[in-house]
């Protein structure tokens, strides 16, 4: 049990780390193991309420079972309105080299200066319980306790959105969330009325185009980008802006699971990725990602074909190349989930000096609705004071009181004052090191609700995204659009999304068209024939992308346990996680004496759960296998994901029982379809070389048969 509750990884809880150390003060270590009430006094029994009788009835003065009862009949809080189901981690950050020549931010003006951080994924659309494989955008919150106050990078892992003005966030939630009258979908937006509203806002179409992407659906959260979305603002010292976007590119690359697959694994593991970032952490891989900015000199606002204050709108990386300016790393895990990832709040308007906002019209009111939500859902004004969400910065001021106070404040709560010694002070129109200036930025203007015309292509951008996925990806992108749309009861939302769809691409409609037995419309001339190659996950498989992915090594009695021992024993240098399956826990006799440890039982498990699939030789094992449903299944359904499969000698039956195309499988050509067959007197070395390869390809997206 001790497991549990005392993370392996405790090299990462020292003193080194300044959030952890003032978390520790705050961390519950009785000093007795005796139960007690809140007040301290020792209690006799907790599985007995006080009554009058063994038969009779519970007493009122029975104040254990009041306050225990009590206590948690209000356990619950209201979850996120948007972003309910989540899951964080701590870690930390550090920049390459200074770049105190655009910003004066103090946690970016040193080569290696760490900031902690802590950082809380999230799918936006579902409730807390929802699954994690979801079709939805995920959140990428970060909040870096820096000394000079905590900073919050509130991102997703989208760089744009829905809308371009806040105050039609709760339109947009509105009609993606679950429908009022019967609370369905849990998770995804494949109904009417998010698509009624999308079918109606165009400027939603590049957004469209990104949610029916492989993006809403990641391997998992160490493998997604992560981006600011608006243009923010770098100032220096001096007071010089620059503008800037935020882009968070992860290590292990960008990697999306198949539609098919996130179904199953919605119910095979709905913690898929939750569970994924947990291990991952625990097992001291952690997960990192490289901090880059765009940026742009504030000369050249006006140099683009859009809008830099259009949250709808990219600035393609063949314009502006990201800069890459740091590294994330997140190496533990919280303890308590309630008291640090549900209570985490973050809010857009938390900056530190150096960075400042725009008038991008969907940020202003994010800097409104942050603040506002956590008062609602950590119940009052004093949610800062909750461990996860103090700075380490020193607070200072005259706030005060309010549920939850936590702190005794002596002396006086107000400015100015002579009889607390004029404390706490400001700095003063100076300003100085360390003190937050906004930008001095020019404004004038008429009062008026009207968007500036920059704002109004919103088709450019969605053709851009169109031109530059790779054909796997556009044959996903016209899938899920038929899936969503499929699930749409209204005729007319249908017809008025593929409407939309002509002013993106004419294949792309006619293909939704098709799918939906709608007659294919007109193609829109003159739709936008470039392209960005930084957008297609083709051109952004990481590095060394095998490690922490998971092979399973499917046996039965009379495998060959020295096959199973050597690839093991390769893959898991390179970083493979290899776990050994069969019908039942325990081991397996092997051929020629000894035995195989299985890992897990195979009715526990399902393909979904990992990245690809192996097979040793051994003649009886693979009859056993063969005859197995489960494992049949097992690799039928690898082999339709896309999934590399390595089916070594006599295994190859296994293909055939699957019933897979024998000329795929077994032909010249299967190695390019990611099937490795080699036969027993090939080099287990060999093997596991050209498995580690396939894995890093992750999928083989031409293969024949895919259940997409
Ligand atoms: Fe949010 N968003 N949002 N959002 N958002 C919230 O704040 C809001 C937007 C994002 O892990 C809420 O604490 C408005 C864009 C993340 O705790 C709420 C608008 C982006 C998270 C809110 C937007 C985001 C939230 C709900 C339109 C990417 C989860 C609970 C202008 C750049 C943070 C909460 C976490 C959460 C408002 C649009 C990202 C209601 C009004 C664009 C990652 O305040």
């Amino acid at each position: 049990m001790a497991a549990h509750h005392e993370p392996s990884h405790r090299d990462a809880r020292t003193a080194e780390d300044p959030k952890d150390e003032q978390l520790t003060c705050f961390r519950a270590a009785p000093e007795h193991d005796a139960l007690t009430t809140d007040q301290g006094v020792r209690v006799d029994d907790t599985d007995n309420a006080l009554r009058a009788g063994t038969r009779g009835p519970t007493l009122l003065e029975d104040f254990h079972n009041r306050e225990k009862i009590t206590h948690f009949d209000h356990e619950r809080i209201p979850e996120r309105v948007v972003h309910a189901r989540g899951a964080g981690a701590y870690g930390y950050f550090e920049p390459y080299a200074s770049l105190s020549e655009y910003t004066c931010a103090d946690f970016l003006a040193e080569a290696g200066r760490r900031t902690p951080v802590f950082v809380r994924f999230s799918t936006v659309q579902g409730p807390r319980g929802s699954a994690d494989t979801v079709r939805d955008v995920r959140g990428f919150a970060t909040k870096f306790y820096t000394r000079e106050g905590n900073y919050d990078l509130v991102g997703n892992n989208m760089p744009v959105f829905f809308i371009q003005d806040a105050v039609k966030f709760p339109d947009f939630v509105h009609a993606v969330k679950m429908e009022p009258q019967h609370e369905m979908p849990t998770g995804g937006s494949a109904h009417d009325t998010f698509w009624d509203f999308a079918s109606l806002q165009p400027e939603t179409t590049h957004m469209l185009m990104w949610l029916m992407s492989d993006r809403a659906i990641p391997r998992s959260f160490r493998m997604m980008q992560g981006f600011g979305v608006h243009t923010f603002r770098f100032v220096t010292a001096d007071g010089r802006g620059t503008f800037v976007k935020f882009h968070w590119k992860p290590l292990l690359g960008v990697h999306s699971l198949v539609w098919d697959e996130a179904q199953i694994a919605a119910g095979r593991d709905p913690d898929f990725n939750r569970r994924d970032l947990w291990e991952a952490i625990e097992a001291g891989s952690y997960p990192e990602w490289e901090l880059g900015v765009q940026l742009v000199p504030e000369e050249d606002e006006f140099s683009f074909d859009f809008d830099l204050l259009d949250a709808t709108k990219i600035i393609p990386e063949e314009q502006v190349p990201v800069r890459p300016v740091g590294r994330l790393v997140l190496n533990r895990n919280p303890q308590n989930f309630f008291a640090e990832t549900e209570q985490v709040a973050f809010h857009t308007a938390n900056v530190v000096p150096g960075i400042d906002f725009t008038n991008d019209p969907l940020l202003q009111g994010r800097n409104f609705s942050y603040l506002d939500t956590q008062l609602i859902r950590l119940g009052g004004p004093n949610f800062s004071q909750i461990p996860v969400n103090r700075p380490l910065a020193d607070v200072n001021h005259n706030h005060r009181d309010g549920y939850g106070q936590q702190i005794i404040h002596p002396g006086t709560n107000y400015f100015p004052n002579s009889l607390g010694g004029g404390c706490p002070a400001h700095a003063g129109a100076g300003g100085g090191p360390g003190v937050f200036r906004h930008y001095a930025e020019r404004v004038e203007g008429q009062k008026i609700r009207e968007r500036s015309p920059s704002f109004q292509d919103h088709y450019s951008q969605a053709a851009l995204f169109w031109n530059s996925m790779a054909e796997w990806e556009r044959r996903h992108i016209v899938e899920a659009f038929r899936f969503e749309l499929g699930k749409v009861e209204s005729g007319p939302v249908r017809e008025r999304m593929v409407g939309n769809l002509t002013h993106v691409n004419g294949d792309l409609a006619a293909a939704v068209a098709d799918g939906l037995g709608l007659p294919a419309p007109e193609a829109e001339a003159g739709i936008t024939a470039a392209s960005s190659p930084a957008l297609s996950q083709e051109n952004l498989r990481g590095e060394n992308a095998a490690r922490t992915r998971k092979l399973a090594v499917l046996v039965a009695a009379g495998t060959d346990a020295g096959q199973v021992a050597s690839v093991r024993e390769r893959l898991t240098d390179s970083g493979v996680l290899v776990e050994v399956l069969a019908a039942k826990d325990g081991e397996v006799p092997a051929v020629g004496g000894g035995t195989v440890k299985v890992d897990r039982a195979l009715p526990t498990m399902a393909s979904v759960l990992y990245d690809a699939v192996l097979v040793p030789d051994g003649a009886e094992a693979v009859n056993a296998l063969a005859a197995e449903p489960a494992a049949v299944r097992f690799v039928e359904e690898a082999y339709r994901h896309g999934k590399p499969l390595a089916v070594l000698g006599e295994a190859t039956r296994l293909l055939t029982a699957a019933k897979l195309p024998g000329d795929v499988v077994l032909g010249e050509a299967a190695a390019e379809y990611g099937i490795l067959t080699a036969n027993g007197t090939a080099a287990p070395g060999e093997l596991a070389d050209a498995l580690v390869q396939a894995l890093e390809q992750h999928r083989f997206p031409y293969r024949p048969g895919l259940l997409n």
